[in-house]
């Protein structure tokens, strides 16, 4: 598993990788089977002055997770593993991460933010699946969130969790898990996790009165402020920190930012500077997209103001407290002395449209809702990363309900192409249409890339 770039001009390599492979965990590392990926970009203006970023690469959580597992099952692992800690946000979109001091902070300018990070189903339950397996949707089985090729044909029997708890980890899930694991009953707990906080409400997206399996015993939380689950959540994530036997792997997933979005009680009057609207942001001229005119309910001047307007500001505020308890976790993990021995990865498992195309939420394919946020604390090397990848939707739920047909897809470095099971095409050639403006399948001038990506995107569906 490789991760590469260029840092402060200078070539350099994250040292994660396993000196020896263990039996089995080499398909861990081959490309087609990581499920999060990216593409080299041109350099760009950081976040953030000081923040030490990748300007040549891009990552994802799936890959630097199995990579860690890997390093974990190799008999030339490190002495001491490191901890593991990843905080995994719900919903939260690429562009946010200026808006989270502690996580630019006490993460980023700790290690390293990539900017091309990419989840490659753009939903919770398949992305969390991948994010676990470090495989595609079409190799989980997990390609929707409810209903058939959902959570039971998640393997909960090879996973991050299991591999990690075999390799010596004290593991914790505090938060949402896969979408409705519960179908195998309210006192479930998967294999190799050690501690289960999960939130076991349906749907598991609850800011109050939900319900919580604790290691096999259901605990309800009401209305109160003190019940705001954003921060009983981190009261449980940082009592493992605190407390969890070396090494230890942490997975925390707040429900921030997901609709419906409650920030905490101090952050609901905030005052916001909402982001100036995209370029592509209610998409005036829609005529070179396939699917214009089928979708209408999200296509009204008013529906894309109130996406625009008041669920980005929700959202946003939402974030403020994830944000802080970001930092309060790290506080612990310093006081208690372990802080520079535990890897640290901020992500999330799918972005969100705000209005771009006149479209709300996520699945689709375009830079908005595949995009992730993607920081690592860590010391080390990157080295060599992948250039491209499959995005896939092969689910139906949300077809009715404004969700794009079933679609696979690849985006390339600078290229993005779309081809629907029902036969629509799309491509964008994203060095000259970073907005995905114009869409050039049909353009006889672009035949010849079209048809690589066409081969490109038979090899990665295999
Ligand atoms: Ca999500």
């Amino acid at each position: 598993m490789l991760l590469s770039g260029v840092r402060d001009g200078v070539e350099v390599e994250w040292d994660i990788r396993p000196r020896k492979r263990a039996p089995g965990a080499g398909e861990l590392s081959q490309d087609a089977r990581v499920s999060a990926s990216a593409d080299v970009s041109a350099n760009r203006r950081s976040y953030h002055r000081v923040v030490r970023t990748l300007s040549v690469s891009a990552a994802a959580v799936a890959a630097v997770l199995a990579a860690l597992a890997v390093t974990a099952r190799t008999d030339a692992a490190p002495a001491r593993p490191p901890n593991v800690v990843v905080i995994l946000a719900d919903d939260e979109r690429f562009d946010t991460l200026n808006r989270m001091a502690n996580v630019r902070r006490l993460l980023a300018s700790h290690g390293f933010t990539f900017r091309n990070a990419f989840v490659t189903t753009s939903e919770c339950c398949p992305s969390r699946a991948s994010i676990l397996t470090g495989q595609y949707s079409h190799h989980t089985g997990v390609v929707q969130n409810f209903g058939n090729a959902s959570y039971p044909e998640f393997d909960e029997r090879s996973n991050l969790a299991v591999w990690l708890h075999a390799a010596g980890y004290e593991t914790a899930l505090v938060g949402k898990y896969l979408n409705d694991y519960t179908v195998y009953g309210h006192h479930h707990i998967p294999r190799g996790w050690s501690r289960w906080f999960a939130i076991d409400s349906r749907p598991e997206e609850k800011y109050y009165d939900y319900t919580v399996n604790e290691n096999g015993k259901l605990v309800h939380f009401g209305t109160k402020a003190s019940d705001y689950s954003t921060d009983v959540l981190a009261g449980k994530a940082k009592r493992f920190a605190k407390q969890a036997r070396e090494p230890f792997f942490l997975y925390f997933a707040p429900i921030t930012p997901h609709l419906p979005a409650i920030p905490a009680p101090q952050d609901i009057a905030t005052k916001l500077v909402l982001p100036k609207p995209r370029a592509n942001f209610d998409e005036r001229d829609l005529s070179d997209k396939p699917w214009r005119g089928i979708y209408r309910r999200i296509f009204s001047f008013v529906a894309v103001h109130f996406l625009d307007r008041e669920i980005e500001g929700r959202q946003l505020r939402s974030l403020r407290e994830h944000d802080r308890q970001v930092g309060a976790l790290v506080e612990t993990l310093r006081q208690r002395g372990v802080l520079d021995r535990t890897v640290i990865v901020f992500a999330s498992d799918n972005g969100f449209l705000w209005g771009e195309h006149r479209l709300g939420g996520k699945i689709w394919p375009y830079e908005e809702s595949i995009r992730v946020p993607l920081v690592v604390r860590v010391r080390g090397h990157p080295t060599a990363w992948r250039r491209d990848f499959e995005v896939e939707y092969l689910g139906t739920s949300m077809y009715e309900d404004g969700g794009p047909a079933p679609f696979r897809a690849v985006r390339a470095h600078g290229w993005l192409y779309v081809a629907y099971l029902n036969g629509w095409r799309e491509l964008y050639d994203l060095r000259r249409d970073p907005f995905e403006l114009r869409n050039v399948a049909s353009d006889p001038r672009y035949g010849v890339e079209r048809a690589r990506l066409e081969r490109r995107l038979a090899v990665l569906m295999r």
